[in-house]
């Protein structure tokens, strides 16, 4: 028998790849799906799979939706990746971000115990629960400290999913991702930010990039090579926690640089400092520590930094090229 998964933020970057990758292992894939005024569904086309998913339409904060998600789809694994997940937003939207990305994934957590708990369980978890970070590197042992009412809400949502684990004995486990991206990411965060301004000032259609914060640094891996740990994860005969990295460090300013570079340009003469990017409190600095994923998963990253931009700035240079 085939197996069946429901994935919570199918329209999002990681739900796309994690969709495709399902797909390929034979799964039949089944998305939540909240209703937008605008289009959402581009990752999908992108990835030439919108129509090999079935949408059911839902919401994470309404309970009702998210139980009949369950029942419709008969999910034997259930990837909670729904979020509003941009850190910047949850200062404007704390309680919205407390709702979504914290009780949404209780909404799961309860409809899974309620219909099927032997469904097993993934809760994307993040490595802004470290934020003010309590050693240089961190792993699954480090003590969490967020900054952010995203971060403290992904922290709520992660002590429910241990939490189910020891109460129920459900399978339910967390994967402590680290900050991954690809031509799918969003425009709001950093490096497709950069990825697509490169590409328009490459191409004459824009001038200067204005940034935040550009010594904060971060652990960026790429999507696609992190969906394969979280399968991997659900695929284990105990659940369990796992940071998701790849042991590099890379402060925004060598970014700019990697991408900037790529295309022949010297980033020092576009790049701007705009202080209305700053954010009100930072985590400076994120570097995680993959070995458990390594030893119990099999578990490594296997895109460098450069390849990964490189990946970005071809396709936004695709992209602006067609007018997009
Ligand atoms: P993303 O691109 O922002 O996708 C978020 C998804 O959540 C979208 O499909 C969005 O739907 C959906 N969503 C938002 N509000 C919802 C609601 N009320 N009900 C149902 N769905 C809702 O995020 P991502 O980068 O793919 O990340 C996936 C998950 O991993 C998120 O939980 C994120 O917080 C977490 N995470 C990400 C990273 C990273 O670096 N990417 C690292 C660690 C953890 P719409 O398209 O309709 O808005
Ligand atoms: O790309 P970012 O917005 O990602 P951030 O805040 O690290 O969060 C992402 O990764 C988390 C995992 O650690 C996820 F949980 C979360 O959902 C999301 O996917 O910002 C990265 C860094 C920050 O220090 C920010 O201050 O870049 C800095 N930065 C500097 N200028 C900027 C900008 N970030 C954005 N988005 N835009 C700027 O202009």
């Amino acid at each position: 028998m085939n197996k069946r998964a429901l994935i919570t933020g199918i329209t999002g970057q990681d739900g796309a790849y994690l969709a495709k990758l399902l797909l390929k292992k034979g799964y039949t894939v089944y998305g939540l799906h909240a209703r937008r005024a605008s289009d959402t569904l581009w990752r999908l086309r992108e990835l030439d799979i919108l129509d090999r998913v079935s949408l059911l339409e839902g919401d994470l904060t309404d309970l009702s939706s998210v139980i009949r998600s369950m029942h419709a789809s008969e999910a034997d694994e259930v990837y909670n990746l729904g979020a509003q997940s941009f850190v910047a937003t949850s200062w404007m939207q704390p309680v919205l971000t407390g709702y979504v990305t914290g009780l949404g994934a209780v909404n799961m957590l309860e409809a899974l115990r309620l219909t099927n708990p032997s469904a097993r369980f993934y809760q994307a978890s993040t490595s802004e629960m470290f934020g003010l970070v309590q050693s240089p590197v961190q792993s699954e042992s480090t003590p969490f400290y967020p900054r952010s009412p995203y971060g403290a809400a992904k922290l709520y949502a992660h002590w429910m999913t241990v939490n189910y684990r020891e109460s129920f004995g459900i399978h339910a486990s967390s994967g402590i991702l680290f900050n991954h991206e690809s031509p799918l990411r969003g425009i709001e965060f950093v490096t497709r930010k950069v990825t697509d301004a490169v590409a328009r000032i490459k191409l004459g259609k824009e001038k200067q990039l204005r940034l935040g914060n550009i010594d904060a640094k971060r652990d960026w891996g790429y999507a696609d090579d992190y969906v394969q740990a979280m399968w991997l994860m659900l695929q284990q005969a105990t659940p369990d926690d796992y940071v998701i990295a790849t042991g590099r460090t890379t402060t925004v300013r060598e970014m700019c640089q990697i991408a900037f570079d790529y295309v022949g340009l010297d980033y020092e003469k576009f790049v701007v400092v705009d202080p209305k990017y700053f954010r009100p409190a930072e985590v400076d600095i994120l570097l995680g520590d993959p070995r458990k994923a390594k030893t119990n998963l099999n578990w490594e990253a296997h895109t460098t930094l450069e390849q990964l931009i490189k990946m970005m700035v071809d396709a936004d240079l695709r992209r602006v090229d067609r007018g997009e």
